[in-house]
């Protein structure tokens, strides 16, 4: 850390481990990074916990987000109060749940938080409108979209409420590995 002060205590340290997938040296170099990106706002010496949040325009922009079609609700299901502003631990938890050492169950967890826009704990057939046509990039025609929504929820919907939970989603994913493509990062 060079001539640095003092930036986490050791229980703090500790509790990132415990909380996410990285390792000390990962957590000091992604404080790095959210430090970074506001430094006139983000202080040096986090023991005192700072009530710090950087805003979703500084976040969206990093270049592991800035071209992820999801990359709004993904601020917004793991900011603290979903307006999409990060303090430096929702910051930790997305990237852990986006980083390659998550398991395929946790960022099921959280992409079906993430497609579900309304936050009404279904995907219904609007929210996976928008899902497809963001995980397509608008190149399917809204008759095509609307194809493969009947589809998907023909095929995992089991019990045939029209919408899914997140126990149809997760049998969906083994079949459909492609919805959670945009959730993995590379740090
Ligand atoms: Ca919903
Ligand atoms: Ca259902």
């Amino acid at each position: 850390m060079g001539n640095k002060q003092t930036i986490f205590t050791q229980a703090q340290l500790d509790a990132y481990q415990d909380c996410t997938f990285f390792t000390r040296k990962e957590i000091l170099r992604l404080f790095d990074r959210y430090r970074d990106l506001a430094p006139q706002l983000v202080p040096l010496d986090y023991t005192g916990k700072p009530a710090v949040t950087l805003p979703y325009e500084l976040i969206g922009s990093m270049p592991e987000l800035k071209d992820n079609p999801f990359r709004q609700r993904i601020a917004e299901v793991f900011s603290e109060n979903g307006d999409g502003n990060m303090t430096l631990d929702d910051f930790l938890d997305m990237f852990s749940v986006l980083s390659e050492m998550a398991p395929r169950d946790l960022k099921a967890y959280y992409a079906f938080k993430i497609y579900d826009f309304n936050n009404d704990d279904y995907i219904c057939k609007s929210d996976l409108e928008k899902t497809v046509n963001k995980l397509t990039r608008n190149e399917l025609t809204a008759e095509e979209v609307n194809l493969v929504c009947d589809k998907v929820i023909y095929e995992a919907d089991v019990d045939n409420d029209g919408k899914l939970s997140l126990e149809d989603f997760q049998h969906m994913i083994i079949r459909a590995p492609d919805f959670l493509s945009t959730f993995h990062i590379r740090i």
